[in-house]
């Protein structure tokens, strides 16, 4: 079994309520067992600020999926949200999956960057992961805690618990 750390995001079409969707989808997936979920986050948009505030949170999920089966499961489910790919980078979206980490591995394919590219610049990333990993270093050795402490806060505070 591999330890995979999950962002969720949304924006759109009741935030909360699609990120509540999204965990429930992520606990009905075979060969995963969600092991923990961090608080719900209220955060303001990086990116185009002509777009709607964001919910985000993490998860820890315990998966015998290899990463890309992950990444198909994930994509899968941001469909089922009704997720419209548009080509605005940074843009609002109903429901967002990435994965964050998966174990210490580095993955760097057409498909695929893990640790996700934007994990340590992202206060709505880190924040939550320090959360339900507070001894967890990166790959590059780098501590996710002193990360979370150091970076700008932009707002960013909980708005309820998920569990
Ligand atoms: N891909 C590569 N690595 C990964 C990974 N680790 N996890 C590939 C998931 N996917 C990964 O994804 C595009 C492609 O990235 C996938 O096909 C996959 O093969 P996507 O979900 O369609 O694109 P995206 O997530 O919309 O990318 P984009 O536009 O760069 O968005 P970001 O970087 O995810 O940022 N502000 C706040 N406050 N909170 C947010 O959550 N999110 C974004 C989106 C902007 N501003 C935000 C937030
Ligand atoms: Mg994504």
């Amino acid at each position: 079994m591999a330890l995979a750390y999950i962002g969720l995001g949304s924006n759109l079409a009741d935030p909360q309520a699609q990120i509540i969707a999204a965990l429930k989808q992520l606990a009905l997936l075979e060969h995963c067992l969600i092991s923990d979920v961090s608080s719900l986050y209220f955060s303001r948009p990086m990116g185009p600020q002509d777009q709607p505030d964001y919910m985000n949170a993490v998860v820890a999920i315990e998966t015998s999926l290899s990463p890309i089966e992950l990444l198909e499961q994930l994509q899968s489910i941001e469909n089922k949200a009704g997720r419209i790919r548009k080509d605005n980078r940074w843009g609002a979206r109903i429901l967002d999956l990435d994965i964050l980490l998966y174990d210490q591995q580095m993955i760097n394919t057409e498909r695929l960057t893990v640790p996700h590219y934007g994990l340590k610049l992202r206060e709505f990333v880190l924040l939550p992961l320090a959360e339900i990993a507070k001894e967890l270093t990166l790959p590059d050795g780098d501590s996710v805690k002193i990360l979370a402490q150091q970076i700008e806060k932009n707002g960013l505070k909980v708005h309820s618990k998920l569990r």
